[in-house]
Formats: C-alpha cells, sequence, structure tokens
C-alpha cells in the first residue's frame, strides 16, 4: 500500500462528523461526486479519498462553543494523487483543509510503499554515537551565546571554553547568520582548530554544528563547502525553509554531514489547541522522515516549555523501532540547568541530548565550569546516586544547584 491515511481532530455536534468527515475526503480529491456523469465517476473512484474511522468524544467540549464535542476522524488518500514528497502529501491532506475552520492535523500514517521514498536521517543514534565513541549515556550540547555583534575571537574563546568543560556537541545559536564578522567559512575551519586543540589536550571529542543559512537556492553549495572545509554537522531552522528542503540536504551524497533541525518558527503552527498540526507529526515523525539526525524542541519544564504529554509523544516518534527509518536523537531543550538532568533522564532515557544555552554561560565559574556540572549531573544520575549526593564531591554541580536549583 502506497497510500497515505490523516488523522484530523475536529469540533461539531455529536453525530455530525459522518458528514464532516466525508466532505473532508470528497473535498480534498475529487471535489465532488454524486453530481457527476457515471463515467466520470467511474475514473474518479481510484482519486476518491475514503473515511477510515470517526471517534467522537462526548465527555469533551470546545469551551467556545459549549454544544460542541471532539472528534478524530482518520481518511486515507490514494497515492494516484499525490507524487511522493512531503510539499505534495501535505498539500493533499491539509492543504485548503488548514484554512477551512477549526481543524487540527494530529499525525499522518505513511502506507509502506510509500515510506521507501523516505530514507531518514544518515547518521541516526547510532551513527551519532559512533561519530562520538559515546554509547552508554545521553549526550550533552552547548549553545554559543551573546555573540551576536561579536567577532571571530570572541567566538573561538566562547567554543573553547565550552569544549573544555566536556560537552560532547556545541551549535550555533539559530539566531547567528552569515555576517562579517564571524562568517561561516571562518566559524567551520576555525572552530575545527579550536576544537582539535582541546582534544589533543584534554582527550575528549566535541563537535560543532554549524548554522546553515542564506537564501534556499544557496543552501545545497553551501553545506557541500562546509562539508569541504571539515565542519562536523548543521544546524538548520528547517521550519522557516520547510521539510523538504531538509529532506534534500539530508539526502545529497555530497554533503553526508548530521543535521540538526532547530524548531524556530514552528510554534506559529503547531501552538494551537485547535489549529494547525500537531507537536509529535512536525517536531516528531516529519523530522525524522526528513532526515534530521537531531530534533530541538522545548522541554515540559524549561523556559519555553510544551506539555508534557507532548515532548513524550515527540520523543517517541522520533525514537520508536517500528520503521526502518534511522532513529533520531531527541533534544528537549529551553531553560535547561544541571537540577534538571534527572527528570530529562527519566523522561527521555538514555537515547537523548541534553542541550542548554544559558545553563552553561550562566554558571559562575564560566561556560567550561557549566559543562562540568553538566556532566557531573549526568555521572550522579548515571551511578544512581543523587545530585545533592553528587554535589557533595563535585564543585561545579554544587554551584550550579545553589543557582539553579534541583537538590
Ligand atoms: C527549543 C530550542 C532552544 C534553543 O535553541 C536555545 O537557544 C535555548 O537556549 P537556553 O538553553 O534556553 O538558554
Amino acid at each position: 500500500m502506497s497510500e497515505i491515511t490523516a488523522s484530523y481532530q475536529l469540533f461539531g455536534r455529536p453525530g455530525s462528523f459522518e458528514k464532516k468527515a466525508e466532505g473532508i475526503a470528497l473535498g480534498l480529491t475529487i471535489g465532488s461526486w454524486t453530481d457527476l456523469p457515471l463515467l466520470e465517476q467511474e475514473q474518479l473512484k481510484n482519486h476518491k479519498g475514503y473515511v477510515v474511522s470517526i471517534k467522537e468524544f462526548p465527555d469533551s467540549y470546545d469551551p467556545q462553543q459549549n454544544d460542541e464535542i471532539k472528534a478524530v476522524v482518520k481518511i486515507s488518500y490514494p497515492s494516484a494523487n499525490f507524487s511522493p514528497d512531503l510539499p505534495a502529501i501535505l498539500t493533499t491532506v491539509f492543504g485548503k483543509l488548514s484554512l477551512d475552520g477549526k481543524v487540527k492535523l494530529l499525525d499522518l500514517e505513511f502506507g509502506p510503499k510509500l515510506l521507501q521514498d523516505f530514507p531518514g536521517p544518515r547518521f541516526g543514534v547510532e551513527g551519532i554515537r559512533k561519530k562520538l565513541e559515546v554509547h552508554n549515556r545521553p549526550l550533552v550540547m552547548s549553545i554559543f551565546k551573546g555573540v551576536l555583534g561579536r567577532d571571530m575571537a570572541y567566538l573561538t574563546s566562547q567554543l573553547r571554553e565550552q569544549a573544555l568543560g566536556g560537552v560532547d556537541l556545541v551549535k550555533d545559536d539559530e539566531i547567528l547568520f552569515d555576517n562579517p564578522l564571524t562568517p561561516f567559512e571562518q566559524r567551520i575551519s576555525r572552530g575545527r582548530e579550536v576544537l582539535r586543540e582541546v582534544y589533543e589536550q584534554t582527550g575528549h571529542r566535541t563537535l560543532y554544528a554549524v548554522n546553515l543559512s542564506g537564501r534556499s537556492s544557496q543552501l545545497r553549495d553551501k553545506a557541500k563547502l562546509a562539508r569541504e572545509l571539515g565542519a562536523d554537522a548543521i544546524l538548520f531552522n528547517v521550519h522557516t525553509y520547510g521539510l523538504d528542503v531538509l529532506q534534500e540536504l539530508a539526502e545529497d551524497k555530497g554533503i553526508q554531514l548530521p543535521i540538526l533541525a532547530h524548531p524556530a518558527f514552528s510554534g506559529s503552527f503547531t501552538s494551537s489547541e485547535f489549529y494547525g498540526v500537531s507537536h509529535p507529526l512536525v517536531l516528531g515523525k516529519l523530522t525524522r522522515y526528513a532526515g534530521a539526525d537531531f530534533s530541538l524542541f522545548p522541554s515540559p519544564y524549561g523556559s519555553v516549555a510544551l506539555e508534557k504529554e507532548a515532548t513524550l509523544a515527540i520523543g517517541d516518534e522520533l525514537t520508536k523501532e517500528t520503521t526502518a527509518i534511522k532513529r533520531t536523537l531527541p533534544v528537549p531543550s529551553a531553560g535547561i540547568h544541571p537540577g534538571l538532568v534527572p527528570l530529562l533522564v527519566k523522561d527521555f532515557g538514555n537515547d537523548c541530548v541534553i542541550n542548554a544555552g544559558g545553563g552553561v554561560h550562566g554558571h559562575p565559574l564560566g561556560a567550561t565550569g557549566g559543562g562540568r556540572a553538566f556532566r557531573q549531573a549526568l555521572d550522579a544520575v548515571l551511578a544512581g546516586k543523587t545530585l545533592l549526593e553528587a554535589a557533595e564531591e563535585q564543585q561545579e554541580l554544587g554551584i550550579a544547584l545553589d543557582l539553579w536549583g534541583g537538590k
């Protein structure tokens, strides 16, 4: 089967959903049905969407429309209607419909044949672990902060400090674009030198993800240049460009770099309870299918928090083993500090990335102290110790807990 099945959340009066669902199945495919001459009906039969299921939730209600309840309807669309790419799929299942009242796209189920057109991440969890030679713990990532308007000397010193703290990855801030003070090429080549020096000094390997930005038409060449210059990985603001652009980059044999997908802008079409697309579909399943090796999303407990249920569902979509597609590393982020490490590990397990900007740079002993505090918190959790116990012997962790809590 190569069809796609979409799940939608709708609101309406009890008993009204069959008509609504049938209207969607027709409206997004052949547009009309019974008014057509018999011959045309026959020809169009292979293209008609069909309603798979309707589930009403009688106890639910729309706070703005008290007589309405929620329902989840599933509709399948035949593959004859679309080419096997995300722009065509998304236009088919949620094109005009996304503009048509209170309807939210919750999930998409790809038929097995269709799935073959989505190879997914090039590296995935195992490939990234192999690159870093870290197999038995969550990874730790730190984010450049306060680098706008600063020069290469500032940027490289911040990179060195972060790497000396023992983090596995450092990523550009998503708001750092090409600029004369810290050009893309120099960030890669100077960053590489700094990280090699740190490796020679400490034996610890840190990867740097450079922000791939600029016009869409330039991205492929820039990513190839990044590879030639020895970049470790790419950060990509996928939702300002579109998922298909991510897929192009991930599949390009001339690039072959791990890709970190940043969630910037996705809130504009995922945050509403009633409209848009669900978080697990956008930041989980589709980001994985489009080929991201890492997917960043707001954690349930930080500064830009998402509901816990949604974050767990994102993590599940990124890491479940049900498809042949490699797993993507979940990166629950925003407002993360060392005191949150036990919660992060409990909720997202071993195969996740603990990611922080302010929680590293805001440490009183600087970014190196911040990175160490995260690693110490992680070691404590893995050894079955409380953070309080570990902080008795680990100065950086103790200072972080005093500042941000978590004892
Ligand atoms: C959800 C993305 C988080 C992010 O990109 C970022 O820069 C977080 O910074 P902090 O850790 O909140 O300072």
